[in-house]
Protein backbone atom coordinates (compact mmCIF):
# COMPACT_ATOMS: atom_id res chain seq x y z
CA UNK A 1 0.00 0.00 0.00
CA UNK A 2 2.81 2.37 0.87
CA UNK A 3 4.36 1.79 -2.53
CA UNK A 4 1.13 2.90 -4.19
CA UNK A 5 1.02 5.99 -2.02
CA UNK A 6 4.64 6.78 -2.84
CA UNK A 7 4.07 6.49 -6.58
CA UNK A 8 0.89 8.59 -6.36
CA UNK A 9 2.88 11.20 -4.44
CA UNK A 10 5.64 11.27 -7.08
CA UNK A 11 3.09 11.36 -9.89
CA UNK A 12 1.35 14.30 -8.19
CA UNK A 13 4.67 16.13 -7.92
CA UNK A 14 5.40 15.56 -11.61
CA UNK A 15 1.95 16.78 -12.64
CA UNK A 16 2.22 19.82 -10.35
CA UNK A 17 5.63 20.61 -11.87
CA UNK A 18 4.06 20.40 -15.36
CA UNK A 19 1.25 22.80 -14.39
CA UNK A 20 3.77 25.13 -12.77
CA UNK A 21 6.00 25.16 -15.87
CA UNK A 22 2.96 25.94 -18.04
CA UNK A 23 2.25 28.95 -15.82
CA UNK A 24 5.89 30.06 -15.97
CA UNK A 25 5.92 29.63 -19.77
CA UNK A 26 2.76 31.75 -20.13
CA UNK A 27 4.09 34.40 -17.74
CA UNK A 28 7.38 34.69 -19.64
CA UNK A 29 5.61 34.88 -23.01
CA UNK A 30 2.95 37.34 -21.85
CA UNK A 31 4.77 40.42 -23.10
CA UNK A 32 5.17 38.96 -26.60
CA UNK A 33 2.42 40.08 -29.04
CA UNK A 34 1.15 37.78 -31.81
CA UNK A 35 -1.57 38.06 -34.46
CA UNK A 36 -4.63 36.28 -33.01
CA UNK A 37 -6.06 35.10 -36.36
CA UNK A 38 -2.81 33.33 -37.13
CA UNK A 39 -2.45 31.64 -33.75
CA UNK A 40 -6.09 30.62 -33.27
CA UNK A 41 -6.43 27.60 -35.64
CA UNK A 42 -3.34 25.91 -34.22
CA UNK A 43 -4.42 26.57 -30.65
CA UNK A 44 -7.90 25.17 -31.29
CA UNK A 45 -6.46 22.08 -32.93
CA UNK A 46 -4.16 21.55 -29.95
CA UNK A 47 -7.12 22.01 -27.62
CA UNK A 48 -9.15 19.35 -29.46
CA UNK A 49 -6.26 16.88 -29.30
CA UNK A 50 -5.68 17.53 -25.58
CA UNK A 51 -9.40 17.10 -24.88
CA UNK A 52 -9.40 13.75 -26.70
CA UNK A 53 -6.30 12.60 -24.81
CA UNK A 54 -7.91 13.54 -21.47
CA UNK A 55 -11.20 11.77 -22.29
CA UNK A 56 -9.51 8.57 -23.50
CA UNK A 57 -6.96 8.67 -20.65
CA UNK A 58 -9.78 9.24 -18.16
CA UNK A 59 -11.70 6.21 -19.43
CA UNK A 60 -8.63 3.98 -19.11
CA UNK A 61 -7.75 5.40 -15.67
CA UNK A 62 -11.31 4.80 -14.47
CA UNK A 63 -11.41 1.22 -15.72
CA UNK A 64 -7.90 0.51 -14.40
CA UNK A 65 -8.38 1.95 -10.92
CA UNK A 66 -11.98 1.08 -10.02
CA UNK A 67 -11.16 -2.61 -10.35
CA UNK A 68 -8.82 -2.43 -7.37
CA UNK A 69 -11.29 -0.72 -5.03
CA UNK A 70 -11.89 -2.81 -1.90
CA UNK A 71 -15.71 -2.83 -2.00
CA UNK A 72 -16.01 -6.08 -3.87
CA UNK A 73 -13.64 -7.84 -1.46
CA UNK A 74 -15.83 -6.85 1.49
CA UNK A 75 -18.75 -8.71 0.04
CA UNK A 76 -17.24 -11.85 -1.44
CA UNK A 77 -14.44 -13.09 0.71
CA UNK A 78 -16.21 -14.80 3.58
CA UNK A 79 -18.82 -17.39 4.24
CA UNK A 80 -19.33 -16.19 7.83
CA UNK A 81 -21.60 -13.22 8.30
CA UNK A 82 -23.01 -11.20 11.16
CA UNK A 83 -25.40 -8.27 11.45
CA UNK A 84 -24.94 -5.87 14.35
CA UNK A 85 -27.34 -3.09 15.23
CA UNK A 86 -25.68 0.11 16.37
CA UNK A 87 -27.52 3.01 17.92
CA UNK A 88 -25.67 6.19 18.75
CA UNK A 89 -27.00 8.17 21.72
CA UNK A 90 -25.72 11.06 23.80
CA UNK A 91 -23.21 9.78 24.76
CA UNK A 92 -22.75 6.10 24.20
CA UNK A 93 -23.06 3.40 21.56
CA UNK A 94 -25.80 0.81 21.94
CA UNK A 95 -24.63 -2.41 20.31
CA UNK A 96 -26.61 -5.60 19.79
CA UNK A 97 -23.31 -7.47 19.91
CA UNK A 98 -19.82 -6.31 20.89
CA UNK A 99 -17.63 -9.09 19.57
CA UNK A 100 -17.21 -11.23 16.47
CA UNK A 101 -14.83 -13.90 15.28
CA UNK A 102 -12.19 -12.73 12.81
CA UNK A 103 -12.95 -13.01 9.09
CA UNK A 104 -16.63 -12.47 9.74
CA UNK A 105 -18.28 -10.14 7.30
CA UNK A 106 -20.04 -7.77 9.66
CA UNK A 107 -22.89 -5.55 8.55
CA UNK A 108 -23.32 -2.70 11.03
CA UNK A 109 -26.83 -1.25 10.87
CA UNK A 110 -26.08 2.20 12.17
CA UNK A 111 -28.69 4.61 13.44
CA UNK A 112 -29.14 7.28 16.10
CA UNK A 113 -31.58 7.73 18.94
CA UNK A 114 -31.17 11.49 19.14
CA UNK A 115 -28.82 13.72 17.14
CA UNK A 116 -26.37 13.04 14.32
CA UNK A 117 -23.30 11.06 15.31
CA UNK A 118 -20.39 9.70 13.32
CA UNK A 119 -19.67 5.99 13.70
CA UNK A 120 -15.96 5.21 13.33
CA UNK A 121 -14.19 1.87 13.80
CA UNK A 122 -10.59 2.14 15.01
CA UNK A 123 -8.02 -0.61 15.46
CA UNK A 124 -5.69 -0.86 18.48
CA UNK A 125 -3.23 1.58 16.86
CA UNK A 126 -6.11 4.07 16.52
CA UNK A 127 -6.16 3.79 12.77
CA UNK A 128 -9.58 4.51 11.31
CA UNK A 129 -10.77 1.41 9.43
CA UNK A 130 -14.30 2.32 8.40
CA UNK A 131 -16.91 4.93 9.18
CA UNK A 132 -20.43 6.06 8.42
CA UNK A 133 -22.99 8.54 9.67
CA UNK A 134 -25.35 7.67 12.53
CA UNK A 135 -28.54 9.55 11.79
CA UNK A 136 -31.90 9.64 13.58
CA UNK A 137 -34.69 7.96 11.59
CA UNK A 138 -32.34 6.41 9.10
CA UNK A 139 -30.17 3.29 9.02
CA UNK A 140 -26.81 3.29 7.31
CA UNK A 141 -25.26 -0.07 6.50
CA UNK A 142 -21.53 -0.35 6.98
CA UNK A 143 -19.91 -3.60 5.91
CA UNK A 144 -16.54 -4.44 7.37
CA UNK A 145 -14.53 -7.64 7.67
CA UNK A 146 -12.06 -7.78 10.56
CA UNK A 147 -9.11 -9.85 9.44
CA UNK A 148 -7.15 -9.57 12.70
CA UNK A 149 -8.23 -10.52 16.22
CA UNK A 150 -7.83 -7.86 18.89
CA UNK A 151 -9.41 -4.90 20.60
CA UNK A 152 -11.10 -2.27 18.51
CA UNK A 153 -12.74 0.98 19.47
CA UNK A 154 -15.91 2.55 18.18
CA UNK A 155 -15.74 6.31 18.43
CA UNK A 156 -17.97 9.18 17.53
CA UNK A 157 -16.70 11.22 14.59
CA UNK A 158 -19.17 14.07 14.74
CA UNK A 159 -19.39 16.59 17.55
CA UNK A 160 -22.65 15.76 19.28
CA UNK A 161 -22.55 17.69 22.55
CA UNK A 162 -20.81 17.93 25.87
CA UNK A 163 -19.46 14.38 26.25
CA UNK A 164 -18.86 13.68 22.56
CA UNK A 165 -15.25 12.77 23.33
CA UNK A 166 -16.41 10.09 25.77
CA UNK A 167 -18.57 8.32 23.22
CA UNK A 168 -16.33 5.27 22.92
CA UNK A 169 -17.28 1.60 22.89
CA UNK A 170 -14.98 -1.39 22.91
CA UNK A 171 -15.31 -4.03 20.27
CA UNK A 172 -13.53 -7.37 20.36
CA UNK A 173 -12.52 -9.57 17.48
CA UNK A 174 -11.77 -13.11 18.60
CA UNK A 175 -9.66 -15.79 16.96
CA UNK A 176 -12.58 -18.23 16.92
CA UNK A 177 -16.34 -18.09 17.50
CA UNK A 178 -17.22 -17.67 21.18
CA UNK A 179 -20.47 -18.41 23.01
CA UNK A 180 -21.71 -14.85 23.09
CA UNK A 181 -21.80 -14.78 19.31
CA UNK A 182 -23.94 -17.88 18.89
CU1 LIG B 1 -20.10 12.79 18.90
Amino acid sequence: MNEIQDSVFILSLVLMAMVLSAFIFVALKSAHKEDYARVQPNAYRLRRILFGVIVVGGIFATIGTTRSLPYDVQHNRNAQQAAINVEGKQWYWGLSQDSVAKDTEVTFNVSSGDVNHGFGIYDSDLRLLAQTQAMPGYTNKLVHTFDRPGNYQLMCLEYCGLVHHGMIANFTVTETVTHSEL
